[in-house]
């Protein structure tokens, strides 16, 4: 089954939560550690990312031995186009929206296009918009960042992701950010959209992850929070119960 389709097909029942795992920071066992207790705690992909210096090398040792410990997809998200792997089971085909650098909106994808036909891993269109503040993603990609309070322009960069045909819409808050996306924002987004919307960035606790789930997210992400608990599988379980307790309300 492709990615894709494990993903609607569960959207149709509930919400989705996602681990986000940097390789950089860690060696392919701890990877596939920590992918083993998010599978246990009930999450339902891993993304892998965050990473802007792993060599291709480690990157398909990290990604095989996650694949060998959990029965989830294992999909990559990308911060550049040189660390690709074929050991994924798809990528988030990623276009930074509100980047100020054509090279976050297509060069790197360009780049990216033909080595990943050559590889035949599953391409998931995604338009990723960021949300202040940010962080180092938002510098890193040179991101025009949505104000907190500006719904009109999150709502009007999330359609044109819809009408360019993106399979998911991703607001971002940034990695580590102090306070997640505004659940306003969330809402306002997630009334005008037919295509499911990702959230991430700044959550670390079950009662921020059900108040954005509830919101209005399908899917929540959350990454820091595997790097900072010392229980883990205890923190993701909470997180998880938190975004899977929330309606669903699907239009796509
Ligand atoms: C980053 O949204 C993700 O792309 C995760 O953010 O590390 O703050 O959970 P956190």
């Amino acid at each position: 089954m492709k990615v894709i389709d494990y993903i609607r097909s569960k959207l149709r029942l509930e919400k989705l939560h996602m681990t986000l795992i940097d390789p950089e920071k860690l060696s392919p066992k701890e990877c596939a550690n920590i992918a083993y207790l998010a599978f246990l705690a009930g999450t339902d992909a891993v993304m892998v990312g965050g990473s802007t210096g792993i060599d291709a090398d480690n990157l398909d040792s990290s990604v095989q031995a996650m694949k060998d410990k959990v029965p989830i997809p294992i999909i990559q998200f990308p911060s550049h186009s040189k660390a690709l792997s074929s050991n994924f089971d798809a990528i988030y085909f990623m276009s930074l929206l509100n980047s100020k650098d054509i090279k976050y909106i297509i060069g790197e994808q360009m780049m990216a296009s033909p080595i990943i036909k050559d590889i035949g891993i599953e391409t998931i269109p995604m338009g990723y918009v960021i949300v202040e503040p940010g962080m180092k993603v938002g510098e890193m990609g040179d991101a025009d960042p949505v104000k907190r309070n500006d719904l009109k322009t999150a709502i009007g960069y999330a359609l044109a992701a819809e009408f360019l045909g993106m399979k998911f819409v991703y607001l971002e808050a940034g990695s580590g950010a102090p306070e997640p996306v505004p659940p306003e924002m969330i809402e306002a987004v997630k009334n005008e959209l037919s295509i499911p919307l990702i959230v991430g960035g700044g959550i670390r606790d079950a009662k921020a992850a059900s108040r954005i789930s509830e919101a209005g997210a399908d899917i929540v992400v959350t990454g820091t929070i595997v790097e900072l608990s010392k229980d883990v599988e205890g923190a993701l379980r909470n997180i998880v119960k938190g975004v899977k307790s929330t309606t669903i309300i699907n239009r796509f």
